[in-house]
């Protein structure tokens, strides 16, 4: 974060004052800052979040860091016990992050740059179009604003919808672009080294993979025209100005158990007014019991960021363990050792509330009961805060490299 805070102070004032999108909040002046609160209480981070611009890590009440307008950073500040800025200026850390490229076909070079949602469509519908005899296009329903939910099916020599499923979940907090550009490697991985790699032809022959890079494609798309850091879905809340669902505190099972979801709509973790409400989680849902009924889930995998961690079930109970808590362990294990082993990235593995925070309704705690997979995990991909969601533009094949390295060491023992 200090060279950030460098970054920022010998930029010249010409740069630094861009103009900003119409339409598009200007982060320029914001600061990060960390908050340390004297006890978890409700009523005061929901005082934070309402004076915030957004919580970067909500449901953390020790230390909950937050992005501040100049003008609030005073009032935020009065309602902790210690407060340390982060980053001095999150505009400038944006424009770091490289903003948006123009795509061509596809190549390596989609994973050096980032894209906007239309582009991501057309990626992934070209990678097929070069693989149509073991890939076609699914979609999984759609958002509130009508996006169908899309992904790519990749199967191998047994034919198609013959081998358990390996589903991959990308993008669900709209913020986290690493995220649909790790879903994508994937893809890119299995349909391009198929026939001379000798590993990923072993993996594509053994499952069948549903990869869904964008889960959540207006929220995707509202962080890239209006608000850069938006997290949720954009469904409207009758009788309340405040918009969107958090679809990793939608889905239905354990949805009802109170202390890791939010039932203020203004709150980044804002569950919904009932179980599986989000159009997203509708059509996810019918897509992970589809797949259970069909020849069942082996491994799932929501990829988000940012932390390096990898955690498993549950999230709803901090004492509970999934009756295959150790082979979790053990794939979760060899995979933080892969990953480091490309680069010297370091990740945190545990079971997911003991480890990191509690959440209800989240996709994990689904998939491990309701969908029956065999192993569910949520991989926090780069980095551990110092770009946070705005991960620069050439950390992206790092990481989609490196977390390539865990998600193979797991498929090979699932
Ligand atoms: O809060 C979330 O949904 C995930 N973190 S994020 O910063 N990407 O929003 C974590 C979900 C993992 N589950 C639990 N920690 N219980
Ligand atoms: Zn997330």
């Amino acid at each position: 974060m200090r060279s950030i805070v460098i970054a920022t102070l010998l930029l010249p004032l010409t740069l630094a004052g861009v103009l900003p999108r119409a339409g598009k909040i200007d982060y320029n002046g914001y600061k990060v800052l960390r908050l340390s609160l004297k006890d978890k209480s409700a009523e005061v981070e929901a005082q934070i979040e309402a004076l915030a611009a957004h919580v970067l890590n909500p449901g953390k009440s020790a230390n909950l860091d937050v992005v501040v307008s100049p003008k609030d950073v005073d009032a935020v500040s009065a309602l902790a016990v210690k407060t340390t800025v982060i980053n001095e200026n999150v505009g400038a850390a944006l424009e770091e992050e490289g903003g948006l490229s123009v795509y061509a076909v596809p190549s390596e070079a989609w994973f050096t740059a980032y894209h906007a949602y239309a582009d991501h469509t057309n990626f992934l519908t070209d990678l097929q179009g070069s693989f149509t005899a073991q890939s076609e296009i699914i979609t999984a329903g759609a958002s509130v604003a009508g996006r169908p939910l899309t992904g790519i099916h990749i199967w191998g020599s047994g034919g198609k919808g013959s081998k358990p499923a390996v589903l991959f979940h990308g993008n669900v907090h709209a913020r986290e672009w690493i995220t649909s550009k790790t879903a994508e490697y994937m893809a890119w991985q299995l349909l391009t080294k198929y026939s001379t790699n000798t590993t990923v032809k072993a993996l594509v022959d053994k499952f069948d993979f549903y990869i869904m890079p964008v889960v959540n494609p207006d929220g995707f798309v509202y962080s890239q025209t209006n608000d850069r850091l938006w997290r949720k879905n954009r469904q409207t809340v009758s009788g309340n100005s405040c918009v969107g669902r958090d679809i990793n505190r939608n889905w239905p099972y354990k949805w009802e158990v109170t202390g890791g979801a939010s039932t203020d709509p203004c709150s980044e973790t804002f569950k919904g007014r009932a179980a599986g409400d989000a159009p997203e989680n509708k059509g996810l849902v019918a897509q992970v019991n589809a797949l259970r009924d069909l020849r069942g889930i082996s491994l799932y995998i929501d990829f988000h960021s940012y932390g390096q961690y990898i955690l498993w079930p549950y999230g709803y109970d901090c004492n509970l363990r999934t009756p295959n808590d150790a082979d979790h362990r053990r794939l979760a294990t060899n995979a933080a050792a892969a990953i480091r082993a490309v680069y010297g990235t370091t990740y945190t593995i545990g079971p997911a509330c003991a480890t990191l925070y509690a959440t209800t309704g989240d996709s994990t705690d689904y998939t491990d009961v309701p969908g029956n997979s065999t192993y569910s995990y949520t991989y926090e991909v780069r980095d551990t805060g110092r770009y946070g969601f705005t991960l620069p533009a050439n950390q992206i094949q790092p990481t989609v490299r490196e977390t390539w390295e865990g998600v193979v060491s797991m498929l090979k023992a699932a």
